[in-house]
């Protein structure tokens, strides 16, 4: 263990380990250089026992001091640590969901500027969901009503009424037991205002309150990025599928290269925009084109909808830049790595902020102005192209690696699939698949990177070995990204690594579905970005409506096998809340105490029928998804044997 943290060939990625050896000796520094720097990790900070919350602090617990200065024990330093990182994720997620819908609201009110309803489609499939009539009316006026929804959800303080994008969107099941352990959110900025207060020194104490509010607090995310997710498609268009490629060989040497890089698409979607445009101005400037391409979600974001090429994920942002071809990197929101500016001076790279509570000291900052969108997107690619004048041939050294990748399966993509199969019933598909024997489940694969992982590793091993045992995957955000580059989003993948099972319903898909698709189905489902986990989520539901049965029953697993983020405590805590194994892939900072540890692993499944479990070995945490999936099948078949014996229902427990 102790050697592997040493080393920083720390990845699995061809085009990263190529970057990574030509930058061996240069001094340039990226975060592969930092991780071996920075060990050993202290060992504290890694139980969860480090308080720094008051300014006694740090107290750490050790064999000496059993407490902190105010008497606080290891229970309560990490709950109140964990919900503090449930906290950083909800906010991040719900001022993303906020952003979109403020947009959307000067829609509604008649100026949009360059921003105008895309899906008006999406727009009547969303109202109707959260109860907004739309009979007889114009889209300006369905979409006031939405966004008023929205905005609700976001401010309402009054207690006895919940986020409607939960209470509409979740199975009736599962909103009662939200009820019945009272961690309904009344609205985000309530529930973020609550639990600041909560975790403040000398407020709660009491770990299993902790625990519990955190999953109120994670529950704030769901609404917060379902709002994203549905305002985004309305405003952009709902994914369909897309044929594209990705990694590091998709940067052009005889092109502006324009990596987008964050989270939002309110800006990247203009800066693309604006670069189809502006091809002269490159030409003008010796340059072939423009290329745009992306890095984390904003890449997602892209992708989906515009076909723009993934050119990595998040570890490897850094790496990118030390191709020497990227002439500019424009960032909006999460999960920025800081150290992009300093590789971004030893090149003629610019690195571009534009959010005013994002900004890097001596990069470019360009106010993302929404009244003139468009405008500022082109500000953006002049740039780029004047960047380009200075790019130095000599440091240019791209990685000659790129894969062919098949992505836009938004769920609404997804259900066309299956109802070419089955058109009354198209989840019938899946659940008929899983009776049959002919897939063991549904799986899907989200969150980060996380050097405490051999980088992609964990997310190719996992998936590979579930494709082979015949489970249906989906994924999103930096796990996207790895299938990706890795070359894991296409037909061949079917052809490589699924199993019988698994290769016969892609078959039988792309059968039914022939003619409509330009390309082949991929091994993996391409679901969007991080905010998009509410698509797999949907998909869920939809099995769990289809079954009838509550979602702890539905042979549905989540997977974070490199997680990083504070938003993947959210977004975790939330599947486990709402009914589903979830497997990540790194320690969280929990160990220090064994009750916090027993609520996650075990008194979860309980409460909930989700549970968390921790491994960081990929073919361990594999078979350990692949039982949660089969004890789901296997006590579904039981319940429904001994209800024929019985002629009763099938059980509601799990
Ligand atoms: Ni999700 Fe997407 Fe990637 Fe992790 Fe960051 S980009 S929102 S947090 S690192 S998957
Ligand atoms: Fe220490 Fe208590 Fe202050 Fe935390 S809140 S830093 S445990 S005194």
């Amino acid at each position: 263990m102790a050697e592997k943290k040493k080393d920083r060939n720390n990845t699995i990625d061809p085009a990263a380990l190529e970057v990574l050896a030509k930058t061996k000796d240069s001094g340039i520094e990226s975060a592969y250089d930092r991780y071996v720097n920075m060990q050993p990790q202290c060992q504290y900070g890694n139980a969860g026992v480090c308080c720094s919350i008051c300014l006694q602090g740090p107290c750490r617990i050790t064999k000496k001091a059993s407490k902190g200065i105010c008497g606080a024990t290891p229970y309560t330093i990490v709950a109140r640590n964990l919900l503090r990182h449930a906290l950083g994720g909800t906010a991040c997620h719900s001022d993303h969901g906020l952003h979109i819908t403020m947009v959307m609201k000067e829609i509604a009110d008649g100026h949009g500027g360059d921003y105008t309803v895309t899906d008006s489609g999406k727009l009547k499939r969303v109202a109707e969901k959260i109860g907004v009539s739309v009979d007889g009316r114009s889209d300006q006026e369905v979409l006031k009503d939405v966004v008023g929804v929205a905005m609700e959800d976001f401010s309402r303080l009054e207690k006895g009424k919940y986020c409607t994008w939960l209470e509409k969107t979740v199975i009736p099941a599962r909103m009662e037991k939200n009820l019945d352990c009272n961690i309904a959110p009344n609205s985000i900025h309530k529930t973020i205002t609550e639990s600041m207060a909560q975790t403040h020194m000398g407020m709660d104490a009491d770990p299993v309150n902790l625990v519990f509010q955190s999953l109120k607090t994670a529950l704030c995310d769901y609404v917060g990025m379902h709002i994203a997710t549905d305002l985004s498609d309305i405003l952009f268009g709902t994914p369909t599928p897309v044929v594209s490629e990705a990694n590091m060989g998709v940067l052009e040497e005889k092109m502006v290269n324009i990596a987008l890089h964050g989270h939002n698409p309110i800006l990247s979607e203009m800066v693309v925009k604006a670069a189809r445009e502006m091809q002269d101005e490159a030409k003008a400037a010796g340059a072939e084109g423009i290329k745009c391409m992306g890095i984390c979600c904003t890449g997602n974001e892209v992708l989906m909808r515009q076909g723009v090429p993934p050119l990595t994920n998040f570890l490897s942002q850094e790496l990118a830049i030390m191709t020497g071809a990227v002439d500019a990197m424009v960032v909006d929101v999460q999960c920025i790595m800081p150290g992009v500016q300093t590789v971004a001076e030893c090149f003629h790279t610019k690195i571009i902020t534009t959010i005013p509570n994002v900004k890097i000291p001596s990069s470019y900052y360009v106010d993302f102005d929404e009244t003139r969108a468009l405008e500022t997107g082109r500000e953006i690619v002049r740039i780029a192209i004047e960047a380009f004048k200075e790019r130095d041939a000599s440091k240019v050294s791209i990685p000659q690696i790129k894969n062919k990748v098949v992505a836009g399966f938004s769920l609404e993509a997804f259900e066309e699939l299956l109802a070419a199969v089955n058109p009354d019933a198209p989840y019938k598909v899946i659940t008929d698949a899983i009776d049959s024997g002919e897939l063991a489940g549904v799986c899907l694969f989200a969150g980060c990177n996380n050097l405490k992982v051999k980088h992609d590793e964990n997310h190719s091993t996992i998936a590979k070995e579930l494709a082979k045992n015949n489970v249906l995957i989906v994924a999103t955000g930096c796990a996207a990204g790895t299938y990706a580059k890795l070359g894991l989003l296409n037909s061949d993948a079917v052809e490589q690594y699924a199993g019988d099972g698994l290769k016969a319903f892609i078959k039988r898909l792309d059968d039914a579905n022939k003619g409509k698709l330009q390309e082949s189905l991929p091994l993996i489902f391409h679901m969007g970005s991080c905010v998009d986990n509410t698509r797999a989520y949907d998909l869920c539901t939809e099995m769990a409506k289809q079954m009838e049965m509550d979602i702890p029953k539905v042979p549905f697993v989540a997977s974070a096998p490199e997680a990083m983020s504070e938003k993947a405590v959210s977004i975790g805590s939330w599947f486990v809340t709402l009914g589903v194994p979830v497997h990540v892939g790194v320690i969280p900072p929990i160990p220090g105490s064994p009750l916090v540890v027993g609520i996650a692993l075990q008194i979860a499944q309980d409460v909930y029928g989700g549970y968390f479990m921790w491994e960081e070995d990929p073919m361990v945490a594999s078979k350990m998804l692949l039982d949660a999936l089969g004890e789901r099948t296997w006590k579904l078949r039981v319940h429904k044997m001994a209800a024929e014996k019985y002629e009763t229902a099938i059980s509601p427990t799990w």
